[in-house]
């Protein structure tokens, strides 16, 4: 099967056809066209467009890629080709690199390589690929191209210059990205690429809108945010001896979800320029749409809360999570996310306050001490996260504390429900919320690893 690749680069053609055998690569260089893009995806399908007018009905493909240094803030990133200046100059680029490191401490770098395809009815898919490593602090190795010999991948004592063609392949960025093209191409055999259907399995264009949206929302996720809203209403019957409205718990629990994704859709619009592989830069959703979805959430939280008649106490608290939502988004302070789920947990005790009484007042210390813990906790797994992307051990890792989550509301709803039979009904909604939560994990991975 015929597939044509928008480069010039030789080394990149050499790759491709080690890790695609069965593919008759066909290069075409791209001439001229200005890879302006901020992100991979934006410069891969520059180019792959740049060739797909010239071969219709043929699939076409471009590899954008780079090297990522957390030290420098993401450089040189897009710009890895040119970061010592135009034109292309390895020796010049890696010696820059090498000075920009000196005395750094923290190595810590990742390769992207993101590859954008035409299919023959002219639809476009974008996949990446990572392989995440540090920068040595001396060139190593003949073998490769430009940053091989500084790049030493996780696990490895050797740069990709000193490994073999097939071992870098093996666990390189390119062959990663490539794996994925193959999943949705085939594997190369005649006829494949007719036979293959693709829609959905894409990160990038003509991938399901639907699947968009979901990771927009990081909709595995949103089943842990009713649960600090059932928790801080399950204090209610534990340490007021009040029964609880149920139908109002559910509704604020509802309009937490929505706060959350008023977050999530701000969070998004506040990093369309910067956030690479989010739906936003990746071109899947547009800014408008996120802009009215973001309104349309707060909107829709509003709208449950006064259906819910919601005690006068949930405003200001759901107020000022707004306010945290916002500052986090603009900030990344750990303690402004620690802050939000924190407050989440105190509009559910607020919530369930529909029955003023004396009695009231024997929460405040519960109350206090379970959004204090809480906050604390998520903001001690936010500050931990940061850097993840450039080491996949600890990706894990935060995926397992942030994963523990649910389990965590649930074992307090079993402590709470154990003094109190009357929180029952609240450790059986967080029961739910758990079920729902590996359902989606199970049914959308593709959601679930953004
Ligand atoms: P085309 O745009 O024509 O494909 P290019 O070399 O300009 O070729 P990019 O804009 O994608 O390609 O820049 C990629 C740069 O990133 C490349 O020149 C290297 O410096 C670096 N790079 C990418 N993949 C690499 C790899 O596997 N090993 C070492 N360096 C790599």
């Amino acid at each position: 099967m015929k597939l044509f690749i928008a480069t010039h680069n030789q080394h990149k053609i050499r790759e491709i056809s080690q890790i695609l055998p069965n593919f008759e690569i066909v290069p075409d260089d791209p001439e001229g066209v200005e890879e302006n893009a901020p992100d991979f995806a934006g410069n891969a399908l520059i180019k792959v467009r740049a060739i797909a007018e010239k071969h219709k009905g043929e699939w076409c493909m471009a590899d954008d890629s780079g090297l990522e240094v957390k030290a420098l803030g993401g450089a040189p990133g897009v710009h890895s080709a040119r970061y010592a200046g135009e034109p292309c100059d390895t020796p010049a680029n890696n010696a820059l690199l090498l000075k920009n490191l000196e005395g750094v401490k923290d190595r810590a770098a990742r390769f992207t390589c993101c590859c954008a395809l035409v299919d023959p009815s002219g639809e476009e898919l974008v996949v990446h690929g990572h392989c995440p490593g540090h920068i040595a602090e001396k060139a190593a190795g003949v073998e490769g191209f430009g940053y091989d010999p500084l790049f030493i991948p996780n696990g490895y004592d050797k740069s990709f210059a000193e490994l073999s063609a097939d071992e870098k392949n093996a666990i390189s960025h390119r062959g990663r990205a490539l794996e994925k093209v193959k999943a949705i191409v085939g594997d190369g055999s005649a006829g494949d690429g007719s036979r293959v259907g693709h829609a959905g399995r894409a990160e990038g264009k003509g991938g399901s809108r639907v699947l968009a949206w979901l990771r927009l929302f990081r909709v595995v996720n949103l089943p842990t945010v009713p649960g600090d809203v059932f928790v801080g209403a399950a204090l209610w019957p534990c340490f007021a001896g009040c029964s609880l409205c149920i139908f109002s718990v559910l509704l604020a629990a509802l309009a937490g979800v929505f706060l959350y994704m008023f977050g999530l859709a701000d969070n998004d619009i506040v990093g369309a320029k910067t956030d690479k592989g989010r739906p936003i830069p990746d071109g899947e959703i547009s800014l408008a749409a996120a802009r009215i979805a973001r309104f349309v959430c707060l909107a829709a939280a509003v709208l449950v809360a006064c259906l819910a008649k919601l005690p006068g106490l949930w405003w200001p608290a759901a107020l000022l999570l707004v306010v945290s939502v916002v500052l986090y988004n603009r900030t990344k302070w750990c303690l402004a996310m620690g802050v939000c789920r924190g407050l989440n947990l105190l509009c559910g005790a607020l919530a369930a306050n529909t029955v003023f009484s004396m009695d009231a007042a024997l929460l405040t210390v519960p109350v206090a001490l379970a959004a204090g813990v809480w906050t604390l906790y998520i903001t001690a797994v936010t500050w931990y996260s940061k850097g993840e992307e450039y080491d996949p051990g600890k990706k894990r890792r935060v995926g397992l504390l942030v994963g523990g989550i649910i389990y965590l509301q649930l074992a307090v709803l079993i402590y709470l429900t154990m003094r109190n039979a009357c929180a029952m009904p609240l450790l059986v909604a967080g029961a739910v919320l758990l079920v729902l939560l590996r359902l989606f994990r199970r049914a959308l991975p593709k959601v679930s690893a953004s």
